[in-house]
């Protein structure tokens, strides 16, 4: 018995200490292209290869760039195949995750955050301790929330209030992180709180004064995070087991507002598979819950890596009630991130990037009814960034999101 318990130890202290990099071998000398399909037979030729599509649409788009990662050897059937026009955006996978890992950040320097912390990337564990940190050093604008829900591996979903959470107040839920790679995501709602805390230090923070309170949630996919920082970086989904054995749905279409009607895979090894049926998914049941019951009055729910402010519809072209409002207060926040550093957001609908139904944006903005929804891709052109991405994502969409929080 001794014996057994020993060996499930070292087995632990192994799964602990693994790094998506020692697993990133997987990925050697694949491509990631982007390409603009003319014609039928190019199309066909294409899916024939198998890629992994990083844009997301779950199918091949005809002429749309479709961002596709291929294995050495489908990419040499594409060259053999001769006149596909396509563009080589990283020539091998596995070197761009050790060199974006190697990379180290300015940690803090010329940074406007002074605590180090926020510089670069952290587990869910250092994550939660960090909100836990913040409500006890500023209890009079921190408050833990009582637990969301439970991952499917049993991680508490939690979160944070930041502000004075004065009667009354307007609520702004920030959600984050419902894609396992993209860390950009988790690491900017952070940088929001790290600035906001120094700002409230130094006397010149908005939530000193204004009526309003934000409702952060830095993590709601922790299994996926942690499957991403410990054993396969480029994961999307949850680690839910699949009915056929394969591991898997995808947050971002598991929600109840016109499931699976598009841009969903019914195939559960499928990167955008939907799941088995509207809100199967314990994380995302236990979100749209809490959602549901908050009366917010905006959301954002961040991604990343595109740089774009999405505002609703993902699902259909047809325009929402709200979208001149929407399109010009997105507008105003392409404006502050431009200021910031110089880095071009795009203002566009969720639809325009590709029509995809089950999303976190839809559900709130309809069935929810919160009248100010986006959902945010973070800046950058690989879920993998080098970390000293973390300050310029954070610092660049800082004023942006405070003008979100006092106006929307
Ligand atoms: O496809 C997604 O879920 C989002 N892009 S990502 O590259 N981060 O995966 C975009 C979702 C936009 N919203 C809707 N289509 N509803
Ligand atoms: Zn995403």
């Amino acid at each position: 018995m001794m014996k057994r318990i020993l060996a499930l130890l070292a087995i632990a202290a192994l799964a602990a200490h693994s790094h998506y990099l020692d697993h990133a071998h997987k990925y050697r000398g694949d491509k990631v292209i982007e390409v603009t399909i003319t014609s039928d037979s190019d199309y066909d030729f294409i899916q024939s290869l198998n890629p992994d599509i990083w844009t997301y649409q779950s199918t091949l788009q005809k002429s749309l760039p479709n961002k596709l990662h291929l294995t050495p050897s489908a990419y040499s059937q594409l060259l053999t195949r001769g006149n596909i026009k396509h563009r080589l955006l990283i020539d091998d996978l596995e070197a761009n995750l050790r060199a974006n890992a190697a990379r180290s950040g300015p940690l803090n320097a010329n940074g406007t955050l002074r605590d180090e912390w926020y510089y670069t990337w952290h587990s869910y564990a250092e994550i939660e301790a960090k909100l836990r940190e913040a409500a006890a050093t500023h209890p009079a604008y921190v408050q833990m929330l009582p637990t969301i829900g439970k991952s499917f591996e049993g991680r508490n979903i939690t979160g944070i209030r930041l502000g004075r959470g004065a009667p009354g107040a307007r609520r702004i839920a920030f959600t984050s992180g419902t894609h396992a790679r993209e860390w950009a995501s988790e690491a900017v709602v952070m940088w929001f709180l790290g600035m906001s805390l120094q700002e409230i230090d130094e006397g010149t923070s908005p939530f000193l004064t204004s009526d309003v309170d934000v409702y952060i949630v830095p993590c709601y996919n922790p299994d996926g995070y942690e499957y991403s920082r410990t054993t396969d970086r480029y994961w999307r989904k949850n680690r839910r087991l699949n009915y056929d054995g394969s591991y898997g749905v995808d947050q971002n279409r598991n929600w109840g507002d016109h499931w699976a009607e598009v841009g969903v895979s019914f195939d559960p090894s499928d990167e955008t598979y939907c799941g088995e049926s509207a809100f199967s998914e314990v994380e995302t049941k236990a979100v749209s819950q809490w959602i549901g019951s908050m009366g917010f009055s905006a959301l954002i729910d961040f991604h990343s890596v595109a740089g774009m402010f999405l505002r609703p519809y993902g699902f259909k072209y047809d325009e929402s009630p709200d979208e001149a409002r929407l399109k010009a207060l997105g507008q105003e926040l392409v404006d502050d991130v431009y200021a910031v550093h110089g880095t071009l957001y795009e203002n566009i609908r969720g639809v325009d990037l590709y029509p995809a139904a089950g999303a976190t944006d839809d559900w709130s903005y309809e069935v929810a009814g919160i009248p100010s929804v986006y959902t945010i891709e973070v800046g950058g052109d690989d879920f993998a960034p080098p970390v000293s991405d973390v300050q310029i994502r954070g610092e660049e969409l800082f004023p942006a999101l405070k003008r979100f929080v006092l106006k929307a």
